[in-house]
C-alpha cells in the first residue's frame, strides 16, 4: 500500500469534510477505539497512574538536535505577558513527575509540531498528533521494551478478535500478530548495511517491529560519555512505516546535563526547573518512551497516510476549516 505516490488532490480530498464519508473512516475508527482501549486497560492493570496532558508551557521539548526533526516553526503565544510554547513533548513534565510524583504513569499527549510541508507526502506526517507517553522510575530500556511490546500484541490480538469485518474492509485480514521480544538492532551498523537513510530501508525489510538502540538526539536521553553509547531506542514497524516509539533511559546529573545543554547550543534558562531538581539531587533517573497514537492505528488499519485515522487531518501543509 505504502509503494503507491500519495498526490496532493488526495491529500485535499482526505483533509476535507469529503474524508469523513470514506468508507474507510468508520471502521479505521473502530479499531483506533479497541486499540485505545485495551492499551488504557494494559496500563492500569498494571498500576500505571492516568495523567491528563498539558498544551501551553514555558518550556517544552526542543526536538534538537534530532536527526528526523524537520520542525518549520515553533508555536510560541503570550498568556499573561509571559511567552509560552505549544507541548512540542511533554517530556521535561514526565522527568519531573516521575521524580516527584508517582513513579510510573502514561499521558495521551497532543504534540503542535509544524512539519516542513513537503512531509505532506511521506504518509508518516502530522503537524498535530497523540503519543502515548510512559515514564518509569528507575527503570532500564529493557523494562520499557517490555511495557509497549505488550501494549502492540495486547492490542493487535484484541483488534483481530474483535474487529474482524473492518479489518476485511480495510483489506488488513493477513495482519500478523508479532513474536516477542522484538528484535534489537544497533543504530551504527544499520548505518555500515544501509546507510544514512536506515529507518526507513529498515522498515521495509522487517515482518514484525524491531528496536533501533543508540540514537544520539536530545540531551535528555542518556549518554555513556566513555564509550559514546546512548541508551535510547526506536521502535520501527513493518512495511515501510517507520518510527512509531522513541524514547530511552534518562540524564539525572546535573554537571552532565549542563555540559549537554550548552554543547547542542540550547539556553539554560528554558530548563531551570529540570536543572534545578538534579542540582538538589532530587531528578531520579528513569526510562520511558511514547508511543505515535496515529501512526500504530494506521500500520495496524493498512493505511497509505497516517491522516486517514484522524476524523480532522492535519496533514503538514493543509490547514482546513475544522
Ligand atoms: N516522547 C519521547 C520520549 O519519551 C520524546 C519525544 O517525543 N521527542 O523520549
Amino acid at each position: 500500500m505504502r509503494s503507491k505516490l500519495i498526490q496532493r488532490a488526495d491529500l485535499m480530498k482526505l483533509a476535507s469534510i469529503e474524508g469523513l464519508l470514506d468508507r474507510r473512516k468508520l471502521p479505521i475508527l473502530r479499531i483506533k477505539t479497541e486499540i485505545l482501549k485495551t492499551m488504557t486497560n494494559r496500563l492500569l492493570e498494571r498500576g500505571f497512574y492516568w495523567i491528563l496532558p498539558i498544551m501551553l508551557a514555558k518550556a517544552t521539548d526542543p526536538l534538537w538536535p534530532d536527526p528526523g526533526a524537520s520542525i518549520e516553526k515553533r508555536v510560541e503565544i503570550e498568556v499573561y505577558g509571559v511567552r509560552v510554547k505549544a507541548t512540542q513533548s511533554m517530556i521535561f513534565q514526565k522527568r519531573v513527575l516521575v521524580s516527584l510524583g508517582p513513579e510510573k504513569f502514561f499521558i495521551f499527549s497532543p504534540n503542535i509540531r509544524i512539519e516542513r510541508r513537503d512531509r505532506a507526502f511521506t504518509g508518516r506526517h502530522l503537524y498535530e498528533f497523540t503519543q502515548l507517553e510512559v515514564e518509569i522510575a528507575y527503570a532500564k530500556m529493557d523494562d520499557v521494551f517490555k511495557v509497549y511490546e505488550d501494549l502492540i500484541i495486547e492490542s493487535i490480538k484484541a483488534v483481530k478478535e474483535k474487529c474482524g469485518e473492518e479489518l476485511k474492509i480495510l483489506g488488513r485480514g493477513e495482519l500478523r500478530i508479532p513474536k516477542t521480544p522484538f528484535k534489537v538492532f544497533k543504530r551504527r551498523e544499520l548505518e555500515e548495511e544501509y546507510g544514512e537513510d536506515w529507518e526507513l530501508k529498515l522498515s521495509r525489510d522487517l515482518n514484525d517491529p524491531a528496536w533501533v538502540i543508540d540514537i544520539p538526539r536530545e540531551f535528555y536521553d542518556y549518554e555513556d560519555e566513555e564509550t559514546g553509547m546512548w541508551r535510547n531506542f526506536d521502535l520501527i514497524l513493518p512495511e515501510g512505516y517507520g518510527e512509531v516509539i522513541s524514547g530511552g533511559e534518562r540524564e539525572y546529573e546535573y554537571e552532565k546535563m549542563l555540559r549537554k545543554i550548552e554543547r547542542d547550543g540550547l539556553r539554560r534558562e528554558n530548563y531551570e526547573s529540570i536543572l534545578n531538581l538534579a542540582k538538589r539531587g532530587l531528578l531520579k533517573p528513569s526510562a520511558g518512551a511514547g508511543l505515535g497514537v496515529e501512526r500504530f492505528v494506521g500500520y495496524v488499519c493498512g493505511v497509505r497516510h497516517v491522516a486517514e485515522v484522524q476524523p480532522f487531518p492535519r496533514i503538514p501543509g493543509i490547514v482546513s476549516e475544522l
